[in-house]
Formats: structure tokens, C-alpha cells, sequence
């Protein structure tokens, strides 16, 4: 389009004149100021309404809507849907579970068992006497009826310190099952019920916490026990992950399961074989998002890219398939594989996009349906145009990942002990000052994991621990942070000793997304150990999501700030036009 910058986003690759976020983003601009403020409505049909935030226009809706409760009710939208995303997630998992367990879901196993029994001790689920399908049975059926629990406290709210628990008790933030919660927030900002901004905003933390302490952390948990806990593993990030003579098959999206069962069958001779008669040295699988950070974290798949590379992946002319399944998947994926031989397949019977083809996953075929994803890939690659490959091959960087709460402990303790005194310890004495969790997405509106990587070097440099989720561990992991050796090029002295102590990166990636929930059991762990304080705001910890653009951000950033947790979002929440908010 004219007048559009010439400054491709990745050196060395052009796209071939299709469009990429950036370019419509220009197309974009100047954005919506009263959208950007918060203070436009359209929540019923005497709107929409705007409101003048100079004070020569109108200052109320139709109905008499002031600012602070149009910005408070669109708010809370972003957080419920954030917080439905995360959350519907998590109960597909769940009802994999039972289906794993009732025997009903095809080439799905149990791989975690000692997680599933130290899960069913914690739900109070007897296990005496009963075999591992029974446990795994009446485990997910816990997990399930937490969704929709009507009174009491989630199950895992009993994991957060006394002095939290209280305080959500009396300030009426504990939250109920997260289904509730959600409807509540539609119900609330429906025209003319709930028009005090700020009791509009407990109930915004009360839906996010019911998504960080329920959803989300239900989400960790069964996957966690149907594909194993993670530890830490070797592998490469980068569009330069992709091979100029393979299959190159690129996962996207957010749910691990069919996406599990792809990297065993991509190792299956039979099918290695099929790809080698059509010419192809063999099968390549790789992720992009949060998928990717799915496999990374248990198979140690490598990741060709975050958020704003998913179209890129497609630009680089050598992507047989991409599957999509939920959250984060541009439309324009689409229009993009016109262009190329890339075939776009989508699974999930919550997500279609046009231009794609859809191969509906089905738990009890999962085995059938990734052989025919596998082999619609390889039948595509003899389609591939040589002339339009670009894989921008030195664009690799070894990372290492794999890192959770129950992991981080053992090897801070070594193999013999379960504690996190040495963590605790590090902190008391100054050597690490702190842990900061860096997450989120990428957004075109800055340049691409600047925010996170910037941020990181800084945070590290001055011997702040860092953690992370989802594609700012990607970013940083392109920035070699998730290498041990960046301890010595990147940190302070005393992250550095600890480090290289332990042998760890001076940035850990913890999983996907929607596991930040294990940040939460983290400083649940650092706290119980004792000498750091009482509640999570006693401890020296931050977060930030330096360059959010999903809804999911804020949902999260919402439950870490209802957990005490100082956070920090770049750019700003679409509230600015609110004195209150
Ligand atoms: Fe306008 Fe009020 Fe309707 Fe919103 S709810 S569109 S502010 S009249
Ligand atoms: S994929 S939610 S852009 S982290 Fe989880 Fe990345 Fe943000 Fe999507």
C-alpha cells in the first residue's frame, strides 16, 4: 500500500508484497483516540456514545454513562474474555483427562503419574486401593466441577498464603468457579446494572483470579499429568528452525493435545518413509506461540517463532502445513497461504478460518488425525516453490527450557532435597535482588521483543531473576537470554554465582501462557519456605507484559495484581480516559 514504511521486520526476509501486521497497522493509523481512552460504548442500541475527553462534547452516554463506568465495563470485558480464553483452555484439557482416563480418547495416555497422585492427594481424592484410570476418573471430574463451582472457595485457592485469603475474604475478591465469574461480568456491564466503576472493578479481580486460581492453573495441572511435567531441555529458536529439504510442518496456537500426538507420529518410519519418497530428507515439526511453548517444554520441539511471526513463517516459502487450533491465529493466515504452497488446516471446531481447510480434532481419533495431518504435509511438499524459498537459516539460537515450580526447587537444592532454601537464601543475602516475571505477547506498536529483551538485560544486569511465559520467553530466547552462558554475558555478580552454581539460565521459561499459574505456586513455594515474608506482596517480585496485545493480558495482569504482585503493561490499558480507572 502507499505510503507504507520500507522497514522490513526481520532483517534478510521481505515478505513477497503480501501484508503483514505492521503494514496494516500503518493502515491502521491514526487509531481510534476514543477507543484508546476507553470512553466509546456501544453496549446498547441508543449508542454507540463517546465521550469528549476535552469536555467540549459530551460528557455522558445516552443513558447517562459517565467515562469512568464506560472505561470500568469495557474493562471487564477484556478481562472476562481473557480470562474465558485461559479458562475454556483448561477444561478441554480437563475433559481430555477423563476421556483419557474412561478409556475414550485415542493414542492419549497418562505420562505424569506420580503428578496425577500428588494432584488427587490434594483434591482429596481417595486413591487407596484404586488403579491410576480410577484416580485420573474422579481427578478430572474435580477439576471439571470447578468450573462451575456456585459458593465456597477453587480448590487451589488453598495454595495462596493465609494472610491473601484473607484479604480477598474481606474485600469479597475470592472468587467462585470461573464460569460464574464470567457471566457476572457480562450480566454487570450489561446496560443499566452495575454503574459504579469501582465495584465494577472487584469484580474484574474476582473474575481474573478465578482464571489464575482456577482456569488457568487447572489448565497446567491436567496437562502437566496427561503429557508430563516438564524438565528442562535443549532446543533452537527461530525462523532459522525450519529446513530447506524437510517437511516443514509449523503448530500453532494454544492447546497441547493434538499437537502432542503430532511429534510421535512425525518420528513413526511409516511415515518418515512416505516423506523421503517424496523427496524430502525427512519431517521437521515446529511451533509458533504458545503451542510451540507446549511442546518445547515437554518434547523439546523447536520454536520457528512468537506471535508476529507467524505470517513470516509462512513468508519464508518453506511451510508445507500449518495447523492452527485456538487463540492468537491472525485471520489473515488465510489470504497469506495464496500466496505460497502452504497449506493452513484448522482443527479445532471453536475456530475456522476461511482459505483454511479443517480437519476437526476428535479426542477419540487423535492418533488417526495427526497421520492424515502428517501425510496431507507431505503430499504438499513436492508443490513447494524453490523460487520463493527464503529460510533465513542463520536465524537460530540455542535456548534452554522446561522449568517449573517443582523442578526450580530441586535443582537449586540438588538432586537429594526438596527446598527452596537456597533460592530464599540467595535472596536474603542480596545475591539475586529480586524475581521479576517477563510475559506476554508481541505487539506491532513496538519493536518486535524489544520491550522484552530490553527489559530483561536491564532486570538481569542489576541481579533480578527473571521468569517468563509465553512468546516473551520466545523473544527472549531469540536474544540468547535462555542460555546459562548469558548469565555471564548479560547478568549482575550475584546472578551470575547462582547461575552458574546451578547451571541455569538467568531468564527460566516456564511454560506457555496460561502457565503463569506457575509463577503463582512459585512464590506459594518461596513463601512456605519461610524468611521472605507472609503474603506475596512481602516479597521483592514484579511482573510486567512489555508488549501485551491479547486479552488474555489483562486478564492475567489482572489476577497477578489481585495477588499483590506489583505489574507493569506496555502499552497502557484502554482506561486513560477515566480519572478513576
Ligand atoms: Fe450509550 Fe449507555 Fe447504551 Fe453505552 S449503555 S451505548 S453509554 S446509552
Ligand atoms: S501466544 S496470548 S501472543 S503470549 Fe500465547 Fe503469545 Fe500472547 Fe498469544
Amino acid at each position: 500500500m502507499s505510503g507504507r514504511k520500507e522497514t522490513p521486520p526481520v532483517p534478510g526476509l521481505r515478505p513477497a508484497g503480501e501484508d503483514t501486521a505492521w503494514d496494516r497497522l500503518e493502515d491502521q493509523e491514526p487509531q481510534c483516540g476514543f477507543g484508546t481512552l476507553g470512553i466509546c460504548c456501544r453496549n446498547c442500541r441508543m449508542g454507540p456514545c463517546r465521550i469528549d475527553p476535552f469536555g467540549d462534547g459530551p460528557r455522558e452516554g445516552v443513558c447517562g454513562a459517565t467515562a469512568e463506568v464506560i472505561a470500568a465495563r469495557n474493562l471487564l470485558r477484556m478481562i472476562a474474555a481473557g480470562a474465558a480464553a485461559h479458562s475454556d483452555h483448561g477444561r478441554d484439557v480437563a475433559r481430555l483427562l477423563l476421556l483419557t482416563a474412561q478409556g475414550k480418547a485415542g493414542g492419549f495416555t497418562i505420562k505424569d503419574e506420580k503428578k496425577l497422585l500428588a494432584l488427587a492427594a490434594e483434591l482429596k481424592v481417595e486413591t487407596k486401593g484404586k488403579d491410576s484410570a480410577s484416580i485420573a476418573r474422579e481427578t478430572a471430574e474435580r477439576l471439571l466441577a470447578e468450573f462451575g463451582r456456585q459458593e465456597g472457595e477453587l480448590a487451589f485457592i488453598q495454595r495462596a498464603p493465609e494472610k491473601r485469603r484473607k484479604l480477598w475474604r474481606e474485600s469479597g475478591f475470592t472468587p467462585r468457579g470461573v464460569d460464574r465469574e464470567i457471566v457476572e461480568v457480562m450480566h454487570r456491564t450489561h446496560m443499566g446494572v452495575d454503574n459504579d466503576a469501582r465495584n465494577l472493578l472487584r469484580q474484574g479481580i474476582r473474575t481474573a483470579l478465578a482464571d489464575g486460581w482456577g482456569g488457568s492453573m487447572i489448565a497446567t495441572e491436567a496437562s502437566d499429568i496427561l503429557f508430563r511435567l516438564p524438565e528442562p531441555v535443549r532446543s533452537r529458536v527461530n525462523l532459522g528452525v525450519l529446513k530447506s529439504d524437510e517437511v516443514n510442518i509449523v503448530v500453532h496456537g494454544h492447546e497441547p493435545s493434538l499437537s502432542d500426538l503430532l511429534v510421535d507420529a512425525a518420528r513413526d518410519p511409516e511415515i518418515v518413509k512416505l516423506a523421503r519418497e517424496k523427496g524430502a530428507a525427512g519431517i521437521n515439526l515446529a511451533g509458533i506461540c504458545c503451542t510451540a511453548n507446549e511442546i518445547l517444554m515437554r518434547r523439546g520441539i523447536p520454536i520457528a517463532g512468537n506471535f508476529l511471526q507467524q505470517e513470516l513463517a509462512i513468508c519464508t516459502g518453506a511451510v508445507e502445513l500449518m495447523l492452527v487450533d485456538v487463540q492468537c491465529i491472525l485471520p489473515s493466515l488465510g489470504q497469506l497461504v495464496q500466496c505460497y504452497h502452504t497449506k493452513l488446516v484448522s482443527t479445532s471446531p471453536k475456530a475456522r478460518f476461511p482459505g483454511a481447510e479443517h480437519v476437526e480434532f476428535d479426542e477419540r481419533r487423535g492418533s488417526e488425525i495427526a497421520r492424515t495431518i502428517l501425510r496431507m504435509a507431505i503430499d504438499n511438499y513436492p508443490r513447494r516453490k524453490q523460487e520463493k524459498v527464503a529460510i533465513p537459516s542463520d536465524a537460530c539460537t540455542g535456548l534452554v527450557a522446561g522449568f517449573t515450580p517443582e523442578n526450580i526447587f530441586r535443582l537449586l537444592a540438588g538432586k537429594n532435597r526438596s527446598t527452596y532454601a537456597p533460592l530464599n537464601e540467595a535472596i536474603t543475602s542480596g545475591r539475586i535482588r529480586g524475581i521479576a516475571a517477563l510475559v506476554g505477547c508481541n505487539n506491532p506498536k513496538i519493536p518486535h521483543d524489544r520491550g522484552h529483551t530490553e527489559m530483561a538485560k536491564e532486570l538481569i544486569r542489576h541481579d533480578i531473576l527473571v521468569v517468563s511465559t509465553g512468546c516473551a520467553a520466545i523473544g527472549m530466547a531469540k536474544a540468547g537470554l535462555l542460555q546459562p552462558e548469558a548469565a555471564a554475558e548479560f547478568g549482575g555478580r550475584g546472578l551470575q554465582e547462582v547461575c552458574e552454581a546451578v547451571g541455569v539460565p538467568p531468564v527460566l521459561h516456564l511454560g506457555s501462557f496460561v502457565d503463569c499459574s506457575r509463577l503463582l505456586v512459585t512464590l506459594c513455594n518461596i513463601l512456605k519456605e519461610g524468611g521472605l515474608g507472609e503474603d506475596f506482596s512481602d516479597l521483592p517480585v514484579a511482573a510486567a507484559a512489555p508488549e501485551w496485545m491479547s486479552e488474555k493480558a489483562v486478564s492475567i495482569g489482572f489476577y497477578v495484581v489481585g495477588s499483590g504482585i506489583f505489574t507493569v503493561l506496555n502499552p497502557s490499558l484502554h482506561v486513560l480516559g477515566s480519572n478513576v480507572l
